[in-house]
């Protein structure tokens, strides 16, 4: 670590605790970091890697009674040039896609983001969120496709007043450790709680026949490669 290389997520930390990574991918200005500080607020220590240029964070915390050692991945910067060191994504045990709701063409950009995790690490967790809502939380009456047709969990969320932080990042971690450990049914039980999970906000009408958000559109309908990850039956 000293010499700015990367830590080894296959093996323990120096205290024996189990190591994950866990990576934020979005674009630029999206509130990756804002999120990462949220979510650890005053219990981190962020160390630099001289040699990408990114940030990682580590935070001690307990799974199902296993210690765990989770580093929380950011960048300085390098997603506003569309893609990402190989470095971010490798040895990445569960990864959180972040979008502006604010900002539609954030949004549209996930199923680049998502393709470009996919190359990389084809098989881990994914989790989605979509940020900033204290700017205007009507929009969490909106719904939002991308998501749902990857079957990944969906949290709105706000780095500003912390809204679903730590119940998002919390699962993040969750599904990475489930990963690593090779469970898996991981991802079902955190859609299952989820379904029974509600934003805390004045929530009046809970009408089924929610809309599919117009941000939806462009990004989908032109999704071809989308198909692949759908379903796989055998
Ligand atoms: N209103 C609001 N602004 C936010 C929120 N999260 C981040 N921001 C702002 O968005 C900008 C980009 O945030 P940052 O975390 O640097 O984005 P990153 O490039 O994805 O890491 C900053 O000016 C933040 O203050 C949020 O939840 N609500
Ligand atoms: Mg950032």
């Amino acid at each position: 670590m000293a010499d700015g290389s990367q830590p080894d997520y296959d093996s323990k930390s120096e205290d024996g605790d189990n190591k994950v990574k866990v990576i934020c991918l979005g674009d630029s200005a999206v509130g990756k970091s804002k999120l990462v500080e949220r979510f650890l607020m005053d219990g981190y220590q962020p160390q630099q890697l001289s040699t990408f240029a990114l940030t990682l964070f580590r935070y001690k915390t307990k799974v199902s009674n296993e210690n765990i050692a989770v580093d929380f991945w950011d960048t300085a910067g390098q997603e506003r040039f569309s893609s990402m060191h190989p470095s971010y994504y490798h040895q990445a045990h569960a990864c959180i896609l972040v979008f502006d709701t604010t900002r539609k063409i954030t949004y549209k950009n996930l199923p680049n983001w998502f393709k470009e995790l996919r190359q990389y690490r084809p098989e881990i967790p994914c989790l989605c969120a979509g940020n900033k809502i204290d700017v205007d939380y009507s929009i969490t009456k909106k719904a939002f496709g991308f998501p749902k047709k990857h079957n990944m969990p969906f949290y709105f969320v706000s780095a500003s007043d912390g809204t679903n932080v730590v119940k998002c990042f919390r699962d993040a971690i969750k599904a990475a450790v489930a990963y690593k450990n090779n469970s898996t049914d991981f991802m079902d039980e955190i859609m299952r709680e989820l379904e029974n999970f509600d934003l805390e906000t004045e929530g009046e009408d809970k009408s089924d026949e929610k809309s599919d958000s117009g941000l939806d559109s462009a990004g989908d309908s032109q999704g071809k490669d989308d198909q692949a990850t759908g379903t796989s039956t055998s």
